[in-house]
């Protein structure tokens, strides 16, 4: 019996995926055949031969004191888009989405945002004030920190300009510049609240001051209400001590807020009773209505997903049969609780399946698996979170916001798998 209304796979357990090539045809015989020229790699190093890397002993232990990726994945890197830098101090760069999987965005990919460049701040020096409508001003050392009780939570980060250059129409060439200005780690360090009841808040405090220690000084006002309830001062992702593009050694984690206001290289936080002005440079995160008015405090990321395999960088090397989707969901507001696929531009729905944790404001993992008939495809991913929120179709959201603000666009992406596997960029009415 099965209680979940929607439909799902139906593929029995057991199937197998008749795709691999069968061993008894003679695979080096296949792989002469089918050979190098079509990217089937060397035969030499396939079976039943030896391969180039198993005839002699290899580099020892500690050669590579810290560890990275095969040197045949070194185009799975950060990426920024030239035009959309106005100078690489005031820029960003994008997560590599489409080479990676499960939940976690490693230390070395996360998308970067900076105002004023990278501070690098000497932990012996760092310092930060914790002053305002408190009874007792507080200076802590990093090794103050760092004594506190400890808490461990992975969230995702999203700057609210993701997606932004897509308003207008389908632009970027790939889910790394439409969707890359997401991470998520597993963020280690002391929450908020631990802090603020060591200073003690005075009955009219209301409102935070979270300032940063790069050139930019960077601000924003943080309601009390938030600040108490999963605020985190961080300063470990994945394990590592936050590395210093991140904000090394403290940063402010803002679950399910929009990224601007995770401060980096946080240095002061100031209580008060009411929101601060801030330099106009820092703080232009308002959305612009088509009447000319701005929406202001839009600071939940609504939910929000996206195919990243296939997609423009990631295309399908194969032309027909069985064949998996995948991309990642996340909301704000909570857990994702469900997320479809499309195959033909929304008209018909499938319930992805969600593999791996599904965490509280933080990337989930999806994945649809089915049968390709080798035509052409439209395919979207819509996400659902605990409260019943369903992401909107870009169409949705421009008929609530016109076309002129940058900020919050998590309208469903459709991405056009052609006949060879190629796919490109698009938007269907
Ligand atoms: N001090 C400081 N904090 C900052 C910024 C900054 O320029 N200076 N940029 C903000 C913005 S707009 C974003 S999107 C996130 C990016 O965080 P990341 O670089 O760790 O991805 O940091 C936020 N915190
Ligand atoms: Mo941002």
């Amino acid at each position: 019996m099965r209680k979940d209304p929607m439909p799902t796979l139906d593929r029995e357990p057991t199937r197998r995926l008749f795709l691999w090539r069968s061993l008894t045809m003679g695979s080096a015989a296949v792989a002469a055949g089918s050979g190098f020229a079509n990217g089937m790699g060397n035969p030499d190093n396939q079976p039943p031969n030896v391969p180039d890397w198993s005839r002699s002993l290899g580099e020892g232990v500690a050669v590579r004191a810290y560890g990275k990726p095969s040197e045949f994945e070194k185009n799975v890197i950060r990426r920024d888009v030239e035009w959309l830098t106005a100078s690489r101090e005031s820029s960003v760069s994008f997560t590599p989405l489409h080479a990676l999987d499960g939940n976690i965005t490693p230390n070395g990919l996360l998308f970067e945002r900076h105002h004023s460049g990278i501070a690098e701040v000497d932990p012996a020096d760092y310092r930060l004030m914790l002053h305002g409508l408190v009874d007792k001003p507080l200076l802590f050392t990093l090794d103050d920190i760092k004594r506190m009780p400890r808490v461990n939570r992975p969230y995702f980060c999203e700057c609210a300009a993701n997606s932004g250059m897509e308003w207008r129409g389908a632009q970027l060439d790939g889910c790394q510049y439409t969707h890359g200005m997401v991470h998520c780690v597993m963020y280690t360090g002391v929450t908020l609240k631990t802090l603020l009841d060591e200073a003690g808040l005075k009955t009219n405090a209301k409102w935070l001051l979270l300032e940063g220690g790069d050139a930019a000084a960077m601000t924003r006002s943080l309601p009390l209400q938030k600040a108490l309830d999963d605020v985190l001062i961080a300063y470990r992702m994945n394990g590592e001590m936050l590395y210093p593009e991140n904000g090394y050694p403290v940063r402010a984690v803002i679950p399910g807020w929009e990224a601007n206001m995770w401060v980096k290289w946080l240095r002061r936080i100031e209580v008060g009773d009411q929101p601060w002005h801030h330099r106009e440079e820092t703080s232009k995160y308002t959305d612009l209505l088509e009447n000319g008015k701005a929406r202001q405090f839009t600071y939940v990321m609504d939910a929000k997903s996206v195919i990243t395999c296939p997609s423009p960088q990631a295309p399908l090397k194969h032309n027909s049969g069985f064949t998996v989707l995948s991309g990642i969901a996340w909301s704000g507001r909570g857990k994702i609780s469900r997320v479809d696929v499309s195959l033909d531009g929304g008209r018909n729905w499938r319930s992805a399946r969600i593999d791996g944790p599904v965490w509280d404001k933080a990337l989930v993992r999806f994945y649809y698996e089915f049968d390709w008939d080798g035509g052409e495809l439209l395919i979207q991913s819509r996400a659902m979170d605990e409260t019943g929120y369903v992401q909107p179709t870009k169409n949705e959201l421009r008929k609530i916001r016109g076309v002129n603000s940058v900020y919050h666009n998590n309208g469903i992406q459709t991405w056009h798998v052609r006949k060879t596997g190629e796919v490109e960029n698009v938007e269907v009415s």
